[in-house]
């Protein structure tokens, strides 16, 4: 492809995938609000409020594909979620529709579920329980993605991404970890698929451990390679064991089961 967009790409992943997905595209324009550093031969670099809907219509001009990181990544005030994550995502998607709608690989989470207890085990047509605001901007994405598919066939990879960073970093993370490896191959897949459609891809590495079943995204020939299990002494090492009573312990959202509706800005 030509231009590949990264969205949020001064983020954890973002930054990752600056460089991992740079061999998809002969330019990748990358965008955020925060500091994006200086620009390789093959970037471009456009700083950006997704809440502001012409700077996002002049940002997806030209785009081959987006994948869309930017946004509240945690629980906050619904003001800033509803910039970032809701207001942003509609932006998006109507810049996309005006601009040709390159394929989109959509950052949704695992908190559109989060109210699922750990010893549960469901693919991705389970009925939603976001355990929060932020689950709750993260299920608007999902069925935006879906209505601009259905309206207009906008196609798009629902990415529901368990916990995207180098390591698993606790207990609960041994089953909804994803390695930037796995993260950067489905990207690849996702890109590179003849036909998408609007499937929603449980985003998780091939962990021992494992609470989604993924079959229904077999079509895309994603093979995650990593495996938390690997760093299961690590953890019981370092981590301490969580109450088994606590929602670290019995929810697949872990604490944001727990968080208050944040009024603060
Ligand atoms: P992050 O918080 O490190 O990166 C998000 C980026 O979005 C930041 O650089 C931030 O400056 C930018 N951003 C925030 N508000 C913005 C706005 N109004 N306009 C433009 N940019 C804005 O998050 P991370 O970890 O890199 O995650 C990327 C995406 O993946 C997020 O959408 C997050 O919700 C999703 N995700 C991440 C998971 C993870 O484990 N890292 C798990 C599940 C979902
Ligand atoms: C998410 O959706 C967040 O973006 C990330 O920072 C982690 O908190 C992750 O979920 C998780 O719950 O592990």
């Amino acid at each position: 492809m030509h231009r590949l967009l990264i969205t949020g790409a001064a983020g954890g992943i973002g930054r990752i995938m600056r460089q991992r997905l740079a061999p998809l595209a002969t330019i990748v324009r990358l965008s955020d609000i925060c500091d994006l550093g200086e620009a390789a031969p093959n970037e471009e670099l456009v700083s950006c409020d997704l809440g502001d809907d012409k700077g996002v219509h002049d940002l997806v001009k030209g785009c081959d594909a987006i994948v869309h990181l930017g946004g509240m990544s945690g629980e906050a005030s619904f003001a800033k979620i509803m910039n970032a994550n809701i207001a942003g995502c509609y932006n998006l998607y109507e810049a996309a529709r005006a601009n040709g709608m390159p394929r989109i690989l959509l950052a949704s989470s695992l908190h559109t579920v989060g109210f699922y207890r750990q010893d549960e085990y469901f693919d991705a047509n389970v009925p939603l329980r976001p355990d929060g605001l932020y689950g709750v901007s993260k299920c608007f994405s999902e069925a935006l993605a879906r209505m601009y598919f259905d309206k207009f066939g906008q196609e798009t990879a629902v990415v529901r991404i368990g916990s995207c960073f180098e390591h698993p970093r606790d207990h609960r993370m041994l089953a909804s970890w994803l390695s930037y490896g796995d993260f950067a191959s489905l990207a690849e897949c996702v890109f590179k698929a003849p036909r998408l459609g609007c499937p929603v891809i449980w985003g998780v590495s091939n962990n021992d451990a494992r609470w989604w079943d993924n079959s229904r995204a077999n079509f895309l020939g994603w093979q995650p390679r990593d495996n938390a299990g690997l760093h299961r002494a690590r953890i019981e090492e370092t981590v301490p064991l969580p109450d088994p009573q606590s929602s670290s312990a019995l929810y697949q959202g872990g604490p944001f089961t727990e968080y208050p509706i944040f009024k603060e800005d």
